[in-house]
């Protein structure tokens, strides 16, 4: 049974890629083996030239894995997904595949640290090289076009600025430069921002984040718009070989059948928790996508269909204060990662960025109380009485600070 023509997001999220299996079995069964049996030389060969449907090696295709790739193709609109080792596995497929020696790529600046280095130190080495611009701005985008120009990468909402790009309008500027369009889409999950539909040419994903949801699984995916662009895609990741593996796979799955969901009350707790921080005294500033103080409010409204789970802030008290703050805070974990249930919370100056020094932390935009926020799904007053006790913590230990300077 192909399910490919399911339409309603929640509806997807829970039959996409299900097909009919041995004894009526309602999920994919997990296919753990490397290899598989041919039925003869002949059909051995008629595999590997593409003739008729079966699978040859688990790095090349695997039905467990498979079924999660049409299950993302399928809540993205795109043809096929190619599952991967982890997300920066998908970020390399897609820029390995679509750049070769002499091309430039225009990126978002504010994109997830590795991707940054991969495009500015690793692809250097193979010709490629990279812009960084503010993709919020589209004179700047414009700008930044040149003619060897084939790839722009978006983020957005960036990580951990939450800076917005205009995937519609972007993507109108490089197809006009013949340059194509590839989106991180992993902070809104394909429950609130399809960049296909709105005119990318391929789509990525860390499945560690919304995807799986459950914080026990490392992986990406890549979703291509069409069969030539697949084919292409796949090329690469066969032969980079950064596949995921089939239990990962279905453990992703899984966790899809939840993702409407778990979304929805993502959404509705960080809406509820930005507004909350808005207005409370020991918060400088906030950046959230549901906030009409967001600098991409509008855009956010038009592209999103929710203003997401990620928020960020910056404490006041700088690095005392985010240290106070991370070492008070009982309910949300002190870990890097995001997009899970439970709630997240990380203070670069003091747990990730701390080696760099405050010259270079500045100069990288982060600043020393700046503090992200991952909202889980537990009750939203739980979540708030947390920040409530901890920030008041943050509030004396300032104070004091300040009395005995
Ligand atoms: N893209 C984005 C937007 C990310 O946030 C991450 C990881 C990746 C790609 C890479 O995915 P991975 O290889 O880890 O599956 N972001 C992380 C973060 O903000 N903290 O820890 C990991």
């Amino acid at each position: 049974m192909e399910n490919n023509k399911l339409t309603d997001f929640e509806t997807q999220c829970v039959h996409s890629g299900i097909d009919e299996y041995e004894y009526g079995s309602v999920v994919p069964p997990i296919y753990q083996t490397s290899t598989f049996k041919f039925k003869s030389a002949d059909h051995g060969a008629d595999l590997f030239e593409g003739k008729g449907k079966g699978y040859i090696y688990t790095r090349m295709l695997n039905p467990t894995v498979e079924a999660l790739e049409n299950c993302i193709a399928e809540l993205e609109g795109g043809y096929k997904g190619l599952g991967c080792g982890s997300g920066m596995a998908a970020v390399h497929t897609v820029i390995g595949s679509l750049t070769k020696a002499g091309d430039h790529v225009v990126a978002s600046n504010a994109v997830y640290g590795p991707t940054l280095t991969l495009l500015s130190t690793i692809m250097s080495k193979y010709g490629v090289t990279a812009d960084f611009v503010d993709t919020s701005d589209l004179e700047l985008v414009k700008k930044a076009m040149k003619p060897n120009t084939t790839l722009v990468y978006l983020e957005t909402p960036g990580n951990p600025t939450l800076a917005i790009a205009d995937i519609s309008e972007i993507s109108k500027i490089a197809h006009e430069h013949n340059a194509l369009v590839a989106v991180d889409n992993t902070f809104m999950s394909p429950a609130l921002q399809n960049p296909l539909k709105l005119g990318a040419d391929v789509v990525l994903h860390s499945l560690t984040k919304f995807l799986n949801g459950h914080a026990d699984v490392v992986g990406g995916i890549v979703v291509a718009k069409d069969e030539a662009s697949y084919k292409e895609l796949r090329r690469h990741l066969n032969h980079y070989g950064g596949v995921i593996d089939p239990f990962n796979s279905f453990l992703v799955h899984r966790g899809i059948k939840t993702l409407a969901l778990r979304m929805e009350r993502h959404c509705y707790n960080a809406q509820i928790i930005a507004e909350y921080l808005e207005k409370h005294p020991m918060v400088e500033s906030i950046v959230y996508p549901g906030l009409k103080s967001h600098p991409q409010y509008e855009l956010g409204q038009k592209q999103h269909k929710g203003p997401g789970g990620m928020i960020t802030f910056e404490v006041k008290g700088g690095l005392e204060g985010g240290r106070v703050l991370m070492d008070s805070v009982k309910l949300a974990q002190l870990a890097v990662s995001l997009g899970g249930v439970e709630s997240l919370i990380e203070h670069p100056a003091s747990m990730t960025h701390f080696s760099m020094g405050p010259a270079a932390r500045k100069a990288a935009g982060i600043s020393e109380g700046l503090v992200r926020f991952s909202v889980g799904i537990e009750n939203v007053n739980d979540i708030i009485a947390d920040l409530e006790q901890a920030l008041e913590k943050v509030s004396k230990a300032i104070s004091v600070n300040q009395v005995t300077k």
